[in-house]
């Protein structure tokens, strides 16, 4: 019989207290505010520019034939229920009406044809859309699953010829654990950047489902990586701290049995394990629990879920090598840190994992456990100085010796890691970033990391300068919400190979909000 590291007690109390803690969802209306047509530009963003033709009206008050197809456009971008209903013409009808229904959050996932569909990666049932068939008329039809979309496509697939339907009515009814409105930033915040703000706090929210979402469309799974950064945001705006508390309490009840939380859990139909574990993500949970601690003020939770921290942090960063590295073939070997497939993982982690180090030293010191206090700053301050005889190329540059490779990652998570810091840590951040053989970040992820290292080295008009650059060029684009994965010279890019796989409402790039109310 194996033994668990967490007796079974512990994880189902954590897991009751979870349950304990499921939001009640607010509801809210929504109606279309325009029939629009999408036409192929090559200026626009992926390539498809979205033209109003008409008040939304139009599309309800019109007659449909067969094949008639009405595309809607919501405004902004919402997370719910979509509701119809139709009513036959005149003439009633005498064969059965077939609709079909697409949900975008993008033009791209409308306009753009979905087949042939390609994605080795991701099934096409994460695209939105509904075929229904319906024998009478009047009938409303709440269509089956939460969406998240902006623009809505209406297609006749079947109609008699001799008859013509009306839609009466076409709403969204929006889910969200709240729908509060956070106090707004300071008068003198420039107002591109409360453009940004308002938009990340949308990304937020449509998120903050049962619990923190990575994206409303895909995966709506909890991931621990963007729990973090959620968490973050969530503690300056919407303040929802239960939900946090709970998201980690289900992290912490589906441990493994050797003691490790997983990168990502499902809380539906129960709440069980996914299979993923990422080593950089396990690191994570103590400076989440962390910052709960701080941000909330409340630290009942720290002192519960203070073991599974400590678990992840002994155990991970006990088994790294002399040089800091994780010994290859090491179980939880795989690290994400960021999309770009050339970057070298290893130094970035080191430097991930010196940070986790020191959050986990000062929640010790939180809940009173002087032991590990000692242990983890001692382990800190070991591996910074392997970091500066192993990992430095010179005083201002990190650079990892094993793949030759110097890269954005690298050294804003030795910044963040406070291996080096003040003039040397900006002196460093602004080398790499001068630097055109640094490998760059490829999405928002890595970018909020770069932005908070540039903050915490004293450097915030550079901060803030890209903040503006990298968030401002997606509000450019259109967006409502924050996206996640955005490469300015490549609007296509996908990991999925299929850029309408995308999620356009992502946990991980609401971040913004946090870097401009907190730092
Ligand atoms: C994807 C999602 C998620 C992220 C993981 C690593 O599935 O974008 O947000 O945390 O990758």
């Amino acid at each position: 019989m194996t033994t668990s590291y967490f007796s079974t007690a512990d994880r189902s109390r954590w897991l009751e207290m979870a349950a304990g803690l499921d939001p009640v969802l607010a509801h809210q209306v929504a109606q279309p505010c325009a029939v629009v047509a999408f036409h192929p530009d090559l200026a626009a963003f992926q390539g498809w520019r979205v033209e109003r033709s008409d008040d939304a009206r139009a599309g309800l008050e019109r007659l449909w034939r067969d094949g008639d197809q009405v595309d809607f456009d919501f405004g902004t971008h919402v997370v719910g229920r979509l509701r119809m209903r139709w009513e036959s013409g005149p003439a009633g009808l005498d064969a059965p009406v077939r609709l079909r229904v697409l949900l975008g959050e993008v033009p791209l996932e409308i306009a753009a044809p979905r087949e042939p569909f390609h994605s080795n990666m991701l099934p096409r049932s994460w695209l939105q859309e509904e075929t229904i068939t319906v024998d009478e008329l009047p009938a409303s039809i709440d269509l089956p699953r939460r969406y998240a979309f902006r623009f809505v496509r209406i297609e006749i697939l079947g109609l008699s010829p001799r008859h013509e339907i009306r839609l009466a009515k076409l709403e969204a009814v929006a889910e969200a654990a709240t729908f509060n409105e956070p106090g707004p930033l300071p008068d003198d915040v420039a107002p591109l950047l409360r453009q940004i703000d308002a938009t990340a706090i949308r990304t937020l929210r449509n998120c903050l489902q049962s619990v923190f979402e990575d994206g409303p469309k895909r995966d709506r799974r909890l991931w621990l990586g963007d729990l973090r950064l959620q968490a973050l945001a969530n503690g300056v705006t919407l303040r929802r701290f239960d939900v946090v508390a709970r998201c980690l309490l289900l992290f912490a009840g589906l441990c493994r049995e050797d003691g490790i939380v997983e990168a990502c859990i499902y809380h539906r139909p129960r709440p069980h394990r996914s299979g993923n574990v990422m080593a950089d993500y396990a690191l994570l949970f103590a400076p989440t629990l962390l910052d709960h601690a701080s941000m909330s003020g409340e630290s009942a939770l720290a002192a519960e879920l203070w073991p599974v921290a400590a678990r992840q942090v002994e155990l991970i960063t006990g088994a790294l090598d002399g040089s800091g590295r994780l010994p290859a073939g090491h179980p939880y070997g795989w690290t994400f840190i960021d999309w770009n497939p050339a970057l070298a993982r290893e130094g970035p982690f080191l430097g991930l994992a010196v940070y986790c180090l020191r959050a986990a030293a000062r929640l010790a010191r939180l809940v009173g456990d002087d032991d590990r206090r000692t242990a983890f700053t001692t382990r800190a301050e070991h591996l910074s100085a392997v970091v500066r005889e192993v990992w430095m190329h010179d005083p201002e540059t990190f650079r990892d010796p094993f793949a030759g490779q110097t890269s954005v990652a690298l050294t804003a998570w030795m910044v963040l890691g406070e291996v080096v810091t003040d003039v040397q840590a900006r002196a460093c951040l602004h080398r790499t970033l001068a630097d055109t053989s640094a490998q760059q970040p490829a999405g928002p992820y890595l970018m909020h990391h770069l932005a908070h290292a540039l903050f915490i080295a004293g450097a915030p008009s550079d901060a803030l300068g890209l903040i503006e650059r990298y968030w401002g060029a997606m509000i450019a684009r259109g967006a409502d919400t924050f996206w996640e994965i955005f490469l300015p010279g490549n609007e296509l890019a996908s990991p999925y190979e299929n850029a309408q796989l995308n999620s356009y409402c992502h946990a991980w790039s609401c971040t913004p909000s946090w870097l401009l109310r907190a730092l």
